[in-house]
């Protein structure tokens, strides 16, 4: 393969309801689409880049920058046959795993429309259909939280998380927990914790959640590590782990006993599936991350997901519970909980040039 043109938008689309966590609260979200030209064939990527530096350094406008000045230009005109040489074309470049993700993506997309095979079937997943879960934001109130949770509950996901942050955390889930003694849940406190808060951590060790993610500092393996040796419920990962390396380091050190896989996170999908050969071979359970992502982006982690070593539901829902009109066809949707394989080549997904029109606010034409 060898990329003759790349078409770079920001693109944006109103959530159906804002979302809040310990770090960040969005009511809309401005991801770049990035669409590579080979020999006719078209791909399609998503950079899911928050637009604030609150979840991760990178925010849209340095993926924007990072993507047209550097990664685009590197990749261009240069020829490939794995993602492996794409990606190698770039790695120079240090960090921006959000940036280079979205054009990994695309070069996937493009992989599989030109064997004519669908990404879960490159990506050697096994599995026909994930399981999903719903990660639920702060909330006004308990009672809007508990409201959620039934609703969720009711359509069939098989798990909730709850976001936590210092004064939403202990009561919340301990009144959840009450409400649903079976129910599978989990919380995330995105770094919004210290070793200092030891006795919150105990109390919710005794709450028989499935994990505790990112409860400490976004670059400190270590006292994740003393906090682990500590708890009975597993420890999670998600902010601290950007490679495989990263997640052997972890794995070794005794910082988590799970791993949350998240394609953009891991600036890609080929590195994605290097940790997961890691986690799989270490005996860690892990599990499909979200980024809110639109369908494209979607597509990918529904793909990912299947993957034998995600064996907990994850946080890939059906697009309907974040968007009013997603951007692709066909539709992303959980049916009692389940979202099957995308079986069309490359991604399975086509983005509604209409929709997408409309939703552009920004596009950039790149050529040698
Ligand atoms: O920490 O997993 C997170 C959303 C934005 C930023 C960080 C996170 C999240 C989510 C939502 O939890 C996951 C999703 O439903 O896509
Ligand atoms: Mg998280």
């Amino acid at each position: 393969m060898r990329i003759e043109q790349v078409e770079l938008r920001i693109v944006r689309l109103p959530l159906a309801r804002p979302f809040q966590t310990s770090s960040s609260r969005k009511s809309r979200l401005d991801h770049i689409l990035v669409k590579v030209v080979s020999d006719g064939l078209v791909g399609w990527g998503e950079c899911a880049c928050p637009s604030d530096p609150y979840y991760c350094p990178e925010t849209t406008e340095t993926c924007w920058h990072i993507l047209h000045d550097f990664l685009v230009p590197s990749l261009m005109g240069k020829s490939w046959s794995t993602i492996d040489q794409a990606t190698s074309t770039y790695a120079p470049v240090k960090g921006n795993a959000f940036a280079k993700a979205g054009l990994e993506m695309a070069c996937w997309d493009l992989l599989g429309r030109s064997q004519g095979k669908p990404l879960h079937e490159l990506l050697g997943a096994t599995q026909r259909e994930i399981r999903s879960g719903v990660s639920l934001g702060i909330e006004r109130d308990i009672e809007a939280l508990i409201e959620q949770v039934d609703r969720h509950q009711a359509l069939g996901y098989h798990r909730i998380k709850l976001k936590i942050a210092p004064g939403w955390d202990v009561e919340i889930a301990r009144r959840v927990r009450e409400r649903y003694p079976d129910l599978p849940l989990q919380v995330d406190a995105n770094s919004a914790y210290t070793l200092d808060d030891l006795p919150t951590m105990r109390a919710l060790d005794d709450l028989n959640l499935i994990l505790i993610e990112q409860p400490l500092a976004h670059d400190d393996i270590v006292d994740h590590a003393r906090l682990q040796a500590q708890l009975k419920t597993p420890i999670c990962l998600d902010e601290s782990i950007h490679s495989a390396a990263d997640a052997r380091k972890a794995i070794d050190l005794g910082s988590c006993r799970v791993i949350n896989i998240k394609v953009s996170r891991l600036g890609g999908l080929l590195e994605s599936k290097r940790v997961h050969d890691i986690c799989r071979d270490r005996g860690i359970p892990v599990w499909c991350g979200g980024m809110h992502e639109f369908g494209i982006g979607r597509a990918a982690n529904v793909a990912i997901a299947g993957l034998p070593g995600f064996t907990i539901p994850g946080d890939v829902s059906g697009s309907d519970r974040y968007y009013d009109e997603d951007l692709v066809e066909p539709p992303i949707l959980a049916h009692q909980g389940a979202i099957r394989m995308l079986e069309g080549p490359g991604l399975g997904v086509e983005p509604v040039i209409d929709r997408l029109e409309k939703r552009t606010l920004r596009r950039a034409l790149l050529k040698p």
